[in-house]
């Protein structure tokens, strides 16, 4: 047997896993660890939760904590490049409100800025993106009437959350509340390593020499999966649909929904092995900002009774609560009636971490860039035959 199908028969039993497991990058701007979750450049999630998101967003880009100076300049740079080019979402007003997911416009309308690509600059590329994110955001938010349809003009200099919010047309306690909710929400969800769906598609895309606009849509189509981001829009509509807080009643609740083979959300994980502490601090922003909310409510005694019940399948190989559990209903909270945007708020969050991956991926060998993406796929059931 050649040395090349020893090799295929000891991988054998990885084909057709999704590559679970199987090494075939390194990633600088963040790791997983099972246990301790997520960390950005070093720093674990939890330090990072109440940092700006433009900070967290320099992290990512260059493997530190801004300095104050660092910070300020970071800051000025996003607000100067922050204006879209015009014209590039008028594509909003041509596909018809509420028509498509809303996922779908995140991903067009990040393809219609592929106009204003810089030549041989995928970094500049990749800060104007960034820039540009909260408006088109807003846009996307408007154009659907997803949220309603009060717009006042982008002003960058509130931020990257606070500018968003406020072309929403928030005001007030609600536009406080809604920024101290979206701004730990897109710090928490900007990266999770390097092998996710939606960053390792856009990578492989960004492998060709593909721009990153071309990169960052095709992530957004792979985030926008129910097995994937979509998850956190099917978490907010599980919880409504338990639709109590008494521990009797969510504990028959989850037991029936296992017995009807149906997927108990906000649970499990197919990395990490404990609560995920971005679930953990959003608890607790949970109970600072809406503790007597009866969907928190259910959200509180779900966490306590779930992994119990699921701790008794020992298929399980981690029954406690992800990301998902909590944040729908913090979105829920800020404002956000329908699920069916929470992922665009992920999308956005993760165009920084996927954007900062493909980045370091160009800069590789020295300048050259990682080669293309080309993995191996077996040929099985083919034998040769003639016409
Ligand atoms: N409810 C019901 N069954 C579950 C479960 C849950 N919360 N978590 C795991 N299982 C089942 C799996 O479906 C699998 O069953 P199978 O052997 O019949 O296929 C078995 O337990 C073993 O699964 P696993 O190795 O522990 O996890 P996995 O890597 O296969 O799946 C995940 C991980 C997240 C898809 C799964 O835990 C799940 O479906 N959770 C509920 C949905 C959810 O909350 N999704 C959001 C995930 C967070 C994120 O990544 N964004």
């Amino acid at each position: 047997m050649s040395d090349e199908n020893v090799l295929f028969q000891v991988l054998d039993t990885h084909l057709d896993t999704g590559m679970r497991g199987i090494p075939v990058g390194t990633c600088k701007t963040s790791f997983v660890d099972p246990v301790d979750g997520v960390h950005y450049a070093g720093y674990p999630i939890a330090d990072l939760s109440n940092v700006d998101p433009e900070d967290a967003a320099f992290l990512l880009f260059n493997k530190d904590m801004p300095n104050e100076n660092e910070s300020r300049m970071w800051k000025e740079t996003l607000a100067e490049c922050s204006e879209i080019p015009s014209g590039s979402l008028d594509i909003f007003d041509s596909i018809g409100i509420g028509q498509g997911h809303p996922m779908d416009w995140l991903s067009m309308g990040i393809m219609s800025l592929a106009r204003a690509e810089k030549e041989n600059d995928i970094s500049s590329d990749a800060v104007n993106l960034i820039a540009w994110m909260p408006e088109l955001m807003a846009r996307l938010f408007m154009s659907r009437g997803g949220r309603g349809d009060i717009v006042t003009p982008s002003n960058p200099s509130l931020g990257m959350v606070g500018n968003f919010v406020s072309m929403l047309g928030m005001k007030g306690e609600e536009a406080i509340r809604a920024e101290r909710i979206l701004r730990s929400f897109l710090v928490l969800h900007m990266d999770h390593g390097g092998g996710n769906l939606s960053t390792f598609a856009g990578k492989a895309v960004a492998s060709s020499r593909s721009s990153l606009f071309a990169s960052i849509a095709s992530a957004m189509n792979a985030l926008s999966g129910p097995l994937h981001g979509r998850a956190n829009q099917s978490c907010l509509e599980f919880v409504q649909k338990v639709g109590t807080s008494d521990p009797d009643e969510v504990e028959a609740f989850v037991r029936g929904e296992l017995a009807a083979k149906r997927p108990i959300f906000g649970f499990g994980h197919a990395v990490l092995r404990a609560e995920d502490p971005r679930a953990t601090v959003q608890m607790k922003i949970g109970e600072e900002v809406c503790p007597d909310d009866p969907l928190f409510a259910t959200v509180r005694t779900l966490r306590e009774v779930a992994p119990r019940v699921l701790g008794e399948n020992p298929k399980i190989s981690n029954p406690n609560a992800n990301v998902d559990l909590v944040s729908g209903t913090l979105l829920y909270n800020a404002g956000f009636r329908k699920p069916e945007y929470y992922t665009t708020f992920f999308g956005w969050a993760r165009v920084i971490g996927i954007s900062a991956q493909i980045v370091d991926e160009r800069k590789s060998r020295g300048g050259k860039g990682v080669p293309i993406y080309r993995p191996k796929y077996l040929a099985r059931d083919q034998p040769v035959r003639r016409l």
